[in-house]
């Protein structure tokens, strides 16, 4: 069983954004809970890479920012690892500046798709050299609005745009499919951003200059859900999980987990530079129940699919995962990574064209599964490996370091 009360490192999609927009803002800034996972430091290296100051300190980071226009040539290229955050939004920021800069990253990024960023600045006048993968090289300078309506839901997207549009000669307008995570909207404004948020539509004015900021980084609910999962299915399992970011652009899995019948309870919470934090209580629930998981509900748990198909296979009934055919871009595709990992355990799951249906309660059985590097798969599987009949061994360990460098001990320090 799981026992105790732990505190997280910060959320990586707000780690990401303090240190761009800290960088483009004048003055000094401090980030504290600052995520220091392989991801977040890429986000670090490019920026430092591009003439800003940043220095780390425990889990503090300081950074003196260069101002909205005060970025360098860089005289390497930029690498962003294995960080889909990095280099989308980041060529939002480079569209806007006068320098040349080439964008590359590892094998998994050379695969993901870019044009979804590429087309919309291009249409700004953002002189874009690459198609679809990367290497990309963006010359950035003089840009003009956009009125964008977005195609798909996507946080990087509709955050790269945003970023453009501070340096565009007008007013921006961007509308949004459904509702993605927001903390760009809510960071931003708290750096002197001139955005204005109705419903999906997000109208961005252009602002001289941005300012520093103190920024207090609440714990990551995807790195969070994992020890959830680990909460609710094992044996006489109670867990306290302290300061996690509680935004509702990020709270499907909560509400995905009340709907199963999960035993899940937010105890406290309270606003820190602009996002809801609070604590969770967890507790071992016997009885859960399959249900549907789709439409505007995706973008609010996106990340956490993995973990929640686990959570299914010990659900009575049939769980339906659809409408999240954008999965199949992630790090790997993670339908497929998942269902596939899955049968090998023995659950019953089937894939399908935007998800997968899960019929539970499965006894899983322990067998060797695949991460194909996906950080968000192995940490599901060794949740999974926590229930299985038989171990489950996992050919990759270390590419949880991308998001949660610590898991693995994280979690063993709470089962007793
Ligand atoms: O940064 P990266 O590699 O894209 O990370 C992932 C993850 O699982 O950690 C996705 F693979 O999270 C994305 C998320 O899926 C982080 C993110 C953000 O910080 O803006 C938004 C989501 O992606 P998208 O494309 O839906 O906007």
């Amino acid at each position: 069983m799981l026992k105790g009360t732990i505190e997280l490192l910060g959320d990586k999609s707000i780690s990401h954004r303090a240190i761009m927009f800290s960088s483009i803002s004048k003055g000094y800034n401090r980030i504290s809970n600052f995520l220091m996972g392989e991801d977040c430091l890429s986000t670090i290296s490019c920026f430092k890479k591009l003439g800003v100051g940043i220095e780390i300190k425990k889990n503090d980071v300081f950074i003196r920012g260069n101002g909205l226009y005060g970025l360098k040539k860089p005289s390497d290229i930029l690498d962003v690892g294995n960080s889909g955050t990095t280099i989308r939004l980041m060529m939002g920021i480079l569209a806007g500046n006068n320098l040349e800069a080439t964008l590359v990253g590892d094998s998994s990024i050379s695969k993901r798709p870019m044009d979804r960023v590429i087309n919309p600045l291009r249409e700004m006048g953002c002189d874009i050299i690459g198609d679809n993968f990367t290497p990309i090289t963006i010359k950035g300078g003089n840009l003009n609005p956009i009125h964008y309506k977005m195609p798909i839901s996507s946080a990087q997207v509709k955050s790269s745009l945003i970023l453009a549009s501070l340096y565009a000669n007008g007013e921006s307008t961007i509308i949004e499919k459904s509702k993605s995570r927001n903390h760009t909207e809510i960071m931003l404004k708290s750096f002197g951003a001139n955005i204005n948020v109705d419903s999906l539509k997000i109208k961005v004015n252009p602002v001289d200059e941005l300012f520093s900021q103190d920024i207090y980084v609440p714990g990551d609910i995807s790195s969070a859900s994992f020890i959830i999962v680990a909460t609710l299915i094992t044996k006489n399992s109670e867990v306290i999980i302290k300061n996690v970011g509680l935004n509702e652009t990020r709270t499907g899995i909560i509400d995905v987990i009340k709907k199963m019948g999960g035993n899940i309870e937010i105890i406290n919470n309270k606003t820190i530079c602009g996002e809801l934090v609070g604590d969770l209580l967890v507790k071992y629930t016997k009885n859960l129940n399959g249900i549907v998981i789709e439409k505007d509900l995706i973008p609010r748990l996106i990340d956490e699919i993995p973990i929640i198909a686990v959570l299914a296979t010990q659900a009575d009934g049939k769980t339906i995962i659809k409408d999240a055919s954008e999965l199949k871009v992630k790090e790997s595709n993670r339908i497929k990574s998942v269902v596939d990992n899955l049968k090998l355990l023995k659950a019953d799951i089937k894939e399908t064209d935007d998800g997968m249906i899960i019929n539970g309660k499965s006894k899983l059985k322990g067998n060797k599964i695949k991460t194909y590097n996906d950080h968000r798969v192995a940490m599901s599987f060794f949740v999974a490996g926590l229930i299985s009949e038989g171990e489950v061994l996992i050919d990759n360990k270390d590419c949880v370091d991308i998001s949660f460098p610590g898991y693995f001990d994280t979690i063993k320090k709470l089962i007793k």
